[in-house]
This record gives structure tokens, sequence and C-alpha cells, in this order.
């Protein structure tokens, strides 16, 4: 049967085993739930939904004279001899526990909420083919902000989004509910997901008017009971523009008393809207620092605000200073280490995980662990924007792992930024969604993995990648268990054949201005030195990359001499960094046996290799696909292919003109020139703004 997609994870297919077939029919035939409320009518629904996919049933509730098969309420309502296995291990209301009490499962939380987590677990489980007999979980976020942030436009675009228009739609709003809303509530609450920005950081003020309050209200409403509170962006010279005050300086009473009517007007309709994101002074937003005033300013305005409402900022640290000749990579740290301290309580400041922008890889943001006394909170993209958007299979958990990972050092040995975020007393991961009004909702099936993985990983900084690769695949396809491990095989590589064809050995900011799409390394016409690709790999006749040590920018000092150590030599540096700390010969053997010009020619080619691979890999499955899915994946990566070998022709054609060095005997040869992908004006430039 053809497959949309349009049910991304929770495709409850039907159970094979009859083993498990039986386990269900026993315990969905007798469900007692001991709650009532919105959260609740939910979990009834999709147990239905579930029920009928797996086992072509409809559940039971409170079957007379039959044994309880699952039981599903909040600790304070389980009967004693139960609920005393559980007192005083939840720390979180979202945490939840699945176990067996003689012949019934149980699923408890302190909240209704936590139950609904619980219930989609064990439907996963379920999904994934996991026996269900002593089944035992405990689970409980390790991040209590887990939110999406949307760059979706007022007017239907989408900022960096390559899977069509914006799945809100403000032109219906409040009036109609598209079902589409609940479907993504669903989607989001099934993987811990429990807020979203609706707006884009290059915010429009219009969102705050209260025409467009009542739609946000509408969409708050059909999302609270699934756990998920509603966030803007706010625009920083709303008072000017909605208000129509001569200023936005943020110790001005008026725009004070301006902000404060707003957010009362906000929380008269939404009575637990989360808070705001602000991208402030960067690219052009206004800010506080237009009136000379600092970025803690700023927050602090709104935070004092919002604080008696339980609301928070989620301040952008996204900002490049107007010294051009500053190495960008040490501009955020240099704006905002100054103001550590500064910040009310309810303020994070929202950072990337890199000191660039969302690169195919970046080593961790210097700010991680240099702010001590301030939230921060981390901010990922789902969205390929720089990973070969819609058109790329890249599975991003293992980049996300990886900057999770990254020790900072900070409090000594082992301050991983997924534990210092955890050890803060307010904290969050943003992920910049990839999701459009596509059927599939994110133009590459693949995306869905993205969107998926990051809600697991935003709950449990700790979660496999494969883990959740292999759930994710079990859940969205119907297929044999060689599939499933050859795919995930696929997935887990994906992401580093992006860097190897695109960025290799920490080469970064390759990508045509603009659209950030395919290759453009020679480009340096933009009015910014630092947008421009040649400021990056800084190639010439004898060597190339960025040298950031203490010769060069030094950006480097920005982190823990623990890491410094480990990045300072271009000997005993990771490869995988070299180029963005050191600036290092073309003849420089590595510890790979090769030159650097025979590695970074090795490096793309292996990139393109992979691709070959992956192609080889998803035909094999054509018969246990149906056709439309088989089709959309084989037919993306064969696009993929061509944008690999764009990416390896014309950057290595393009390098070579500064190394003069002949290509080694493995790369594939060109059979075009340079002059032809020069001359190429962005032909395929998706999502161009
Ligand atoms: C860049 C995007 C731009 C965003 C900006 C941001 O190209 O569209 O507005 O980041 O994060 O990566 O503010």
């Amino acid at each position: 049967m053809a497959d949309n997609h349009y049910k991304l994870w929770l495709n409850y297919y039907p159970i094979e085993n009859t083993i498990i077939k039986n386990s269900i029919v026993k315990h969905f035939n007798n469900i007692q739930v001991l709650n009532n409320d919105a959260t609740i009518d939910i979990i009834k629904k999709e147990l239905n939904i579930a029920s009928a996919g797996f086992i072509n049933r409809d559940v039971k509730f409170n079957t007379p004279n039959s044994e309880t098969g699952l039981l599903i309420g909040t600790l304070d309502k389980l009967p004693n001899n139960i609920a005393q296995r559980l007192d005083g291990e939840f720390k979180s209301h979202e945490g939840f526990a699945i176990f067996q009490h003689n012949n019934t499962i149980v699923i408890t939380a302190l909240s209704t909420v936590g139950l609904l987590y619980g219930t989609y677990n064990l439907l996963e489980n379920i999904g994934a083919n996991y026996p269900l007999t002593g089944v035992k979980n405990f689970s409980e976020p390790l991040i209590q902000h887990r939110i999406l942030n949307h760059w979706d436009n007022l007017n239907g675009t989408v900022e960096r989004g390559y899977s069509g228009a914006s799945i809100f739609n403000w032109h219906t709003l409040p009036d109609y509910i598209d079902q589409r809303y609940i479907d993504y509530a669903r989607a989001n609450a099934s993987i811990g997901i429990n807020g979203t920005v609706l707006t884009n950081v290059n915010s429009n003020a219009t969102i705050l008017t209260g025409t467009y309050l009542q739609k946000v209200k509408a969409l708050a409403n059909v999302f609270r009971p699934f756990g998920i509170k509603v966030y803007l962006s706010a625009r920083f010279s709303a008072p000017i523009e909605l208000g129509k005050l001569k200023t936005a300086d943020p110790l001005n009473a008026d725009v004070q008393q301006w902000w404060a009517n707003k957010i009362n007007e906000i929380y008269d309709s939404i009575p637990d809207f989360g808070g705001f994101v602000v991208k402030a002074n960067s690219e052009g937003q206004p800010g506080p620092q237009d009136y000379n005033r600092t970025h803690a300013d700023g927050a602090n305005m709104l935070a004092k605000i919002l604080l008696p409402k339980k609301g928070i900022v989620m301040w952008r640290a996204f900002v490049y200073s107007h010294e051009q000749n500053e190495d960008r990579h040490k501009q955020a740290y240099n704006e905002f280490t100054k103001l550590d301290g500064q910040f009310l309580p309810n303020v994070m400041v929202q950072v990337k995980n890199g000191a660039i922008d969302f690169m195919p890889r970046e080593p961790f943001h210097p700010l991680f662990g240099a702010m001590p006394k301030t939230p921060l909170m981390l901010e990922l993209q789902i969205t390929q924007e720089y990973l070969g958007q819609a058109t790329t299979l890249a599975y991003l958990a293992p980049m996300y792992k990886e900057v999770l990972d990254s020790d900072t050092y900070a409090e000594g040995k082992g301050s991983t930024i997924g534990k210092l975020l955890h050890n803060q007393k307010l904290n969050g991961i943003a992920g910049v969604a990839n999701i459009g009004a596509d059927i599939n909702w994110t133009g590459h099936l693949f995306g869905q993995s993205n969107w998926f993985a990051f809600g697991k990983q935003s709950w449990n900084y700790n979660a496999s990648p494969k883990e959740i690769a292999d759930t994710w695949l079990k859940l969205t396809f119907k297929a044999s268990d060689n599939f499933y491990q050859d795919i995930s095989k696929i997935m887990l590589n994906s992401r580093e054949a992006v860097v190897k064809y695109s960025n290799p050995l920490g080469l970064h900011h390759l990508m045509g201005t603009g659209h950030h799409y395919g290759p453009e390394p020679w480009a340096n016409y933009l009015p910014r030195e630092d947008w421009n690709p040649t400021y990056y790999h800084k190639a010439d006749s004898f060597d190339i990359g960025f040298n950031r040590t203490k010769t060069g920018s030094n950006a480097l000092s920005q982190y823990k001499p623990e890491v410094q150590q480990q990045w300072q030599n271009e000997d005993s540096i990771d490869l995988k960094y070299l180029l963005w700390f050191h600036h290092v010969n073309w003849n420089k053997k590595l510890n790979t046996g090769r030159t650097l010009w025979n590695e970074l020619c090795y490096q793309y080619q292996s990139g393109c290799d992979d691709v070959k691979n992956m192609i080889t890999t998803w035909q094999k499955y054509k018969n246990e696909l149906d056709m439309p899915t088989f089709n959309h994946v084989n037919m993306l990566l064969n696009i993929q292919y061509k944008e690999a070998v764009w990416w390896r022709n014309s950057s290595t054609l393009y390098f070579q003109t500064f190394s003069k060095l002949p290509f080694p005997q493995f790369l594939e040869k060109s059979d075009k020139t340079l002059e032809y992908y020069q001359s190429l004006k962005f032909p395929y430039a998706p999502g161009h703004h």
C-alpha cells in the first residue's frame, strides 16, 4: 500500500508476532483510567487509534468482571500497595513509570501529561515490537524546556524551510482548526517536546497585535492538553511599530509600560503562555544596543514583567559585532561573557551549538561553560540549512550527541554540555524546526528522523543515536530486520558523509551565499568580509585553514586550558577540527599517512563514495517497500549524489588553483572545468530568501 508518511512515526502498524499480539489484546481488553481531564481524553483517543492499527480492534475501558490489563493513573490515584513502589521517585511532573503489577501493566506519573508521555512510550515499544511481559521503564526528562523554534513568517513562508509552506495558517485562524495542528501536537507530545515558538526569530511585530494574539490563543488551546506551551518571538522595536512610541529603549518607562500592558494582554488570553525568544542586534534586528543598552538590559526588561507570570525569555547569543576585523568565532563570547551574572533568573541565553552558524561540523561554542552564573539554552538546527536541505539524507542525532557530549572542562573533566545544561536550575534545548506543509511534513522522509531524534535527545541527552534510529525505522517502515540493520548503518554514517564531501577537515562556511545550498568556496563579494567563504578557508599557495591559535585570531583562548591543549597543536588535533583552528601547509604529512592536499581530496572522494553506497543499499530493498516510498528516497539519493559530486569537483578544482598539486589517483576526475562551476548561478537555489 502506498504510504504518504503523513502519520510520521505514529503508524501503529499491525502486529504480526502472535505472542505479542495476544498479549496486547489481553491488556487492551480492560483499561482502567483513574483520572479525568483533557489530556486523559487524548490518552484514550490515542489508545483507540493504536489499538485499531496494532490489533484491528477497539480498546475497552472498565470491562466488568474482567482483570485490568492496563491501569493508567497519577500516583495519588493509584491503590496504595501499587503506589508505594514509587514513593519519592519522581523529580519531575513530566516523568513516568511503566511496570507490571501481577497481570496488569501500570502507567503512572505525577501529572496527566506524564501519563500521556508514558502512554506514548508504551505504544512506541509495542510499535517497535518489544514484548510487553516484564515491561519496566522509569523515565524523566533531563532538560525542562524542549522547544521547537519555527522560523515561520506570518505570510506563510518559512525561513530556511524546505518542506513547503508554514503549517500555521494565520489567515484562517482562529476560526479554522486544521487537523494538522492536532497531529503536530500529537507528534511532538509523543517524543516529549513541550514547547513551540510559533514565529521566526526575525520577527514581525504584527504577531503581538490583538487580532493575532487571538489566533495564537486558538493554537495554545489545541496544544495545551498535549503538554505543549506556546512561545512567540518578540520584535524589540514593537513599542515603536505597534505602540507608536518614539523609542524602544528598555530603560524608558513608557516602553516598559507598553510591554507590561502587552504581556498582560497575552496572559489574559493564554494563562500558561511560555514567553519570548528574542533575536536582538543581530543581522539588522533591532535591540537594546540601538540605545546604548546591553543585552542584559534588554532581556531583563522583558523578564521582569514575565517573572511573576512564570514566563521565560530566551535571549539569543547569535550576534556579531560591528568590529569586522575580529574573528567572527569570537564575537558572541566577547559580547556575552562580560554580562554573566547580570540576567534575571528567568532568562536563558540561547546559544547555537557552534560559534559560526550551524555548519555541518563545528567545535562546540566557547560560551558553554563560560557563563557560570547564567543559564544557557542550547540551540540546535533540525532544518538542514547547511546540510543539503531537503534533498539530503543526513541523520543528525550523531551531530547532536557530539555537541551534547563535548567536554567544556568548565568544572573539571566530564563537564559535558549535556551535563552543564542539566545542572542549571533553568534549562532548555531549542531546535529550529524542519516542519512544513508538505504531506510528509519534512520534505525528505528521513527529515522526520531528525525531528524524532531532537525530541528524544532533548529529553535525554544520553540517548543513543543508534537506538533512536533503530526505533524510528521500525516505527516508520514495515520491513525486514535486514532493512532495519542496513538502513540504520546508512543513517548513522550519513551526516559524516555530508561533512566529508562538503566541509572536510574542519573547513566551514564554503557554501553559496544566500541560499546556503551548494558549493561556492570562491565567493568573496559580500559586503561583510566575514560572510564570504574566502574569509574562512584562507587558502593561499602555501597553506589552507583559519589560524585560530595564539599566532592567529586566538579564538582558541576562549576555551578552557584542557580544551586548548587538545586543539592547539596541528600535529595532535583531531583531524575533524584541523582547518578550523590551523592554517596548514598543503604538503604537511598527516597521521593518515597522506599529505594535507591528498587527504583533502580523499575526504571529498570518500564522502561521494558513501553516498553511492547509500544508493546501492537502498536499492537492495526495492521489493520490500511501497513504490512511492522507495522512489522518493531513491530519487533524492540520486540528487544527493549529484550534489556530492558537484561539491567534490568544484572544491577540489578550486583549491587546486592554490595548492598547484596534482590530483591523487583515487580522485574521480571532473569532466567539467572550474570555470563551468563558477558560472553556475545557483541552479537549484531552493529556499533562497
Ligand atoms: C542563519 C540563517 C538566517 C537566520 C540566522 C539566525 O541563515 O536565516 O536568521 O541564522 O539564526 O543561519 O538568526
